[in-house]
């Protein structure tokens, strides 16, 4: 039986869709989460979606937001009571564009050839891992002068980058444990920790058309 909500489909492990389903928790806006496995890509989604990525949100009103910061910039536009984009400060804003650009071009591509280096043997991990700590070590100069990456406090910047952060860190996560960034090891473990993150955590069965609704966050 369908909702009036709107639908997500999301991949728990993905953190493009963490990042997205952290936006939904926090503005308060419940959708109707569908489960994904990447292999197996339900034709709902496909034909809605046909670039056969998620995280994807389909509106009630049939609109479909294919890109997970635009998912994001859609939950804040309707509730965003911590300013998770900063009101009346537009450096601030071209200064948190500009950093999650940099994740989201550069770093997530250093990221997946360190995560996946067998795929990319023309070079040793380390020296992947090495191309992705030029992007930590701007972070960790950032989080030295405050507690959250643009601002005094959290901003989509914080919540957009940290899925990333955090799958670099567990390729290895002794040696980033041991990595000169204590800084950047406690923004990261404080958002580990953190309700937000844990809340959209949870385990969801692969949705199959006609399932049951999953409504998100519980
Ligand atoms: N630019 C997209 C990227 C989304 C993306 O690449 N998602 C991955 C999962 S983390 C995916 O769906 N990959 C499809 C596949 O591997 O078949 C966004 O921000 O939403």
């Amino acid at each position: 039986m369908p909702t009036d909500l709107a639908v997500l489909y999301s991949f728990r492990r993905c953190p493009y869709a963490m990042r997205a389903r952290m936006a939904l928790s926090y503005s308060g806006i419940p959708v109707e989460l569908r489960e994904v496995v990447l292999r197996d890509m339900p034709a709902a989604l496909l034909s809605c979606s046909p670039k056969g990525t998620v995280p994807v949100l389909v509106l009630e009103n049939g609109r479909v937001i294919e890109e997970s910061l635009d998912i994001m910039h859609w939950a804040l536009a309707i509730r965003d009571p911590d300013h998770w984009l900063p009101v009346d400060a537009a450096g601030q804003l071209a200064d948190i564009n500009g950093l999650i650009g940099s994740n989201d071009r550069s770093f997530k591509q250093q990221l997946d050839r360190y995560k996946y280096a067998e795929r990319y043997p023309q070079q040793p991990a380390v020296v992947y891992r090495r191309a992705g700590e030029l992007f930590l070590q701007q972070l960790e100069q950032r989080l030295a002068g405050t507690a959250w990456l643009c601002a005094g406090h959290m901003t989509l910047a914080d919540v957009a980058i940290f899925p990333f952060v955090r799958q670099f860190a567990f390729v290895d996560k002794p040696w980033f444990d041991a990595a000169p960034y204590p800084y950047l090891q406690a923004w990261l473990d404080g958002l580990l920790a953190s309700a937000l993150f844990l809340g959209v955590m949870q385990k969801y069965p692969q949705w199959h058309e006609g399932d049951t609704p999953v409504v998100f966050p519980d």
